[in-house]
């Protein structure tokens, strides 16, 4: 691989990632529903209707999957802690069982030198909220606000890092206005409600994992560099809307007490009531940011209803999951938020990576390629001045990727799902290797 942890400053942290609802295993250990079970048991939502009750048996064979994370010479995991499992009503009652797992899972990341960093939410809505309209309900924040309570009130004492929640606009804007994600709503009024009260979750979080002492606090957002299709005017508007609600509206929330102009075009009108008193509460300080980043995207504008654009195929090489390659986008980034929001805030990538049709035996350099160039991309940010103190692989094994199914594979081991068994890709062992060096 081009690339070793020497070209990076003294104390750049290499990490990994996965989730709960992707890996655990949801039929064991006394998690209740989320609203993944439901929105997968509704034919057309998720490819083959698969599920995440087994996913990767996570639950069972942590102590197997940590080996293999500290084996690639890494120093942290990034993990995300179940809502259902820890509290499977999403109130009231807790889960001891839920609770001793994620204890003893972070144990076992202290006991191989792996920093505990921790997503509080990572989708797996307990069905008992989403009946009460998950995040269009306004008192989620405040049972988000008691979740972070009961689960950071256990672990949080030995957690490296912390973010509330993982990637605001997926909850938002993809599973309330697209439909692509569990609830799978096509409602604006839906997305402005979900959008706003996902922010307002966050920065309670953050003040209750404050008074708890904990420390490392941060928001992981995503991004996807908007490409107007051409160079007409309506293509530059188009592509600025899609950026508006996809890249600045949560960093504009968390760092500018207001939503972007040209998004609040459409979304003023459907705000919850009150939303403009709620940014004292989301403005909770924090001590980084983290950018998920994949793709770009080459937006076009038509005729349908605001925001009027539409995807169209890009030129560029594209991963299993038909996402261009576009490394560029990650130096952009972190240089956009660097510049024009967090302003000398550390910054982490804290997702990246590409599915490939992986099978055993058959190397995946495409994977290899891909993290050469993001690797390089980072690197270049640094030089351009930007605080970015460390990277995330997405994934550490192959998982439930959600409407997808289990057919995409991110990760850098190979799981075989009739039989569970761990296969480290040419991957993993390339970046073991620059790693060591
Ligand atoms: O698998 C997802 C993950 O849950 C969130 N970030 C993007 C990944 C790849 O789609």
């Amino acid at each position: 691989m081009d690339f070793k942890r020497s070209d990076f400053p003294d104390g750049f942290l290499f990490a990994a990632a996965t989730s709960s609802y992707q890996i655990e295993g949801h039929s064991f250990g006394g998690a209740g529903k989320t609203h993944w079970d439901t929105f997968a048991q509704t034919p057309g939502n998720v490819v083959r209707g698969e599920n995440g009750d087994i996913a990767c048996d996570h639950y069972h064979r942590f102590a197997e999957d940590l080996d293999l994370a500290a084996g690639m010479g890494l120093d942290g995991y990034r993990f995300s802690t179940s809502w259902a499992r820890v509290l499977p009503e999403g109130r009231g009652t807790v889960n001891q069982d839920g609770l001793d797992f994620y204890d003893r899972l972070v144990d076992a990341m202290l006991e191989r030198n792996l920093k505990p960093m921790a997503t509080l939410y990572h989708w797996e809505l307990p069905v008992p909220l989403a009946d009460l309209g998950g995040w269009r309900n306004p008192d989620m924040p405040n049972w988000f606000a008691d979740f972070t309570q009961v689960i950071m009130g256990r672990i949080g004492d030995r957690i490296y890092s912390a973010a509330p929640v993982n990637e605001p606009w997926c909850v938002g804007w993809l599973s309330h206005f697209l439909g692509h994600h569990a609830p799978g709503l096509r409602d604006i009024r839906a997305t402005a409600h979900a959008m706003h009260h996902i922010l307002l979750a966050h920065g309670q979080a953050i003040s209750v994992m404050r008074d708890l002492g904990m420390s490392n606090l941060g928001a992981v957002c995503n991004f996807e560099y908007a490409q107007p299709v051409d160079e007409s005017p309506e293509a530059a508007k188009a592509a600025a809307l899609y950026d508006g609600y996809y890249n600045q509206f949560f960093l504009s929330g968390l760092f500018k007490s207001r939503y972007p102009d040209i998004v609040m075009e459409g979304l003023e009108p459907h705000m919850p009531r009150g939303w403009d008193q709620d940014f004292k509460t989301i403005q909770a300080p924090l001590d980084w940011v983290g950018l998920n980043y994949y793709t770009r995207k080459v937006i076009a504008p038509d005729n349908s209803p605001w925001p009027s654009h539409t995807e169209v195929d890009g030129p560029l090489p594209k991963t299993q999951m038909g996402w261009e390659v576009y490394p560029d986008g990650l130096r952009h980034f972190l240089n956009m938020v660097h510049n024009e929001y967090t302003k000398g805030l550390p910054l982490l990538v804290t997702e990246n990576g590409m599915a490939n049709e992986d099978t055993v035996g058959q190397p995946d350099q495409p994977r290899i390629d891909y993290l050469e160039a993001h690797l390089a991309a980072a690197k270049s940010a640094l030089a351009d001045g930007v605080p970015l103190r460390g990277y995330t692989f997405w994934s550490l094994l192959d998982n439930y990727e959600w409407a997808l199914g289990y057919e995409k594979r991110f990760g850098l081991v190979h799981v075989d799902f009739e039989t569970l068994e761990r296969t480290p890709k040419a991957s993993y062992h390339a970046v073991s290797a620059a790693l060591a060096q």
